[in-house]
């Protein structure tokens, strides 16, 4: 039986995954380094180290200069992210999680990002979440599940209690090693390996979404 919903932050409630995209961009603009969309699939919902790690595919680069460039690409998407609003939660996000609050469910955030309260702050969504658990946590980043079941442990729910809500590969596979259930919202080519995909979470309730998982 699920009794909570844990659900990832850039690109399942905003699209954030937007701005670390241009942040990225720019900074391997700056850089020299071939980088595009194609290549930024993989960095979704990995840790900002891993991500620069990818984006250089590699290169050379000593630790201060890995040091210099994460901050660069930080400043870039904190200068995006500061311009946002709550209009930026995406479609169907706040009547979920307010039919979420209503119905008895245990909500959390779980994120791999360290920028998790700037937007949490941004959206003011705080009063409809229970634990928030992100890159600031002293625990490896998904693929692992150590985030996801810390946020478990927060709520006082099993794993098997909870279901995951997440856009990138990355938080599928962290999801199913946590031993939860998955819902993947976004492309089949993304996250088809979900126990349930649906596009975007426009139009759902716990009903709905319960439904289609036992389906
Ligand atoms: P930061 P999520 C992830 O957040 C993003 O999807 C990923 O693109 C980013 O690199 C990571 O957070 C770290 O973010 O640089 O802000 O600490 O999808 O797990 O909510
Ligand atoms: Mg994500």
């Amino acid at each position: 039986m699920i009794r909570a919903f844990l659900f990832d932050l850039d690109g399942v409630l905003t699209d954030t995954s937007e701005y670390h995209y241009l942040g990225w961009k720019r900074l391997a603009d700056e850089l020299g380094v071939p980088f595009g969309r194609a290549e930024n699939e993989a960095l979704r919902g990995v840790s900002r180290r891993e991500s620069l790690l990818l984006l250089l595919a590699g290169r050379p680069a000593s630790e201060e200069q890995l040091q210099e460039w994460m901050e660069r690409k930080n400043e870039y998407y904190v200068e995006y992210i500061s311009q946002m609003t709550p209009a930026d939660l995406l479609g169907g996000v706040t009547e979920l999680l307010a039919d979420l609050r209503a119905s008895g469910y245990r909500v959390a955030i779980v994120s791999s990002s360290k920028n998790t309260p700037l937007v949490l702050d941004r959206l003011q969504i705080g009063g409809l979440i229970d634990v928030v658990v992100d890159g600031n946590a002293p625990a490896r980043s998904k693929p692992a599940p150590d985030l996801f079941l810390l946020a478990a442990e927060r709520l006082g729910v099993l794993p098997a209690e909870c279901l995951v809500v997440e856009d990138a590969a990355a938080g599928i596979d962290a999801g199913k090693a946590a031993g939860m259930r998955t819902l993947g919202i976004g492309p089949r080519e993304r996250v088809g390996h979900a126990d349930l995909v649906l596009p975007n979470l426009e139009g759902t309730s716990a009903k709905s979404i319960l439904k289609a998982l036992e389906g």
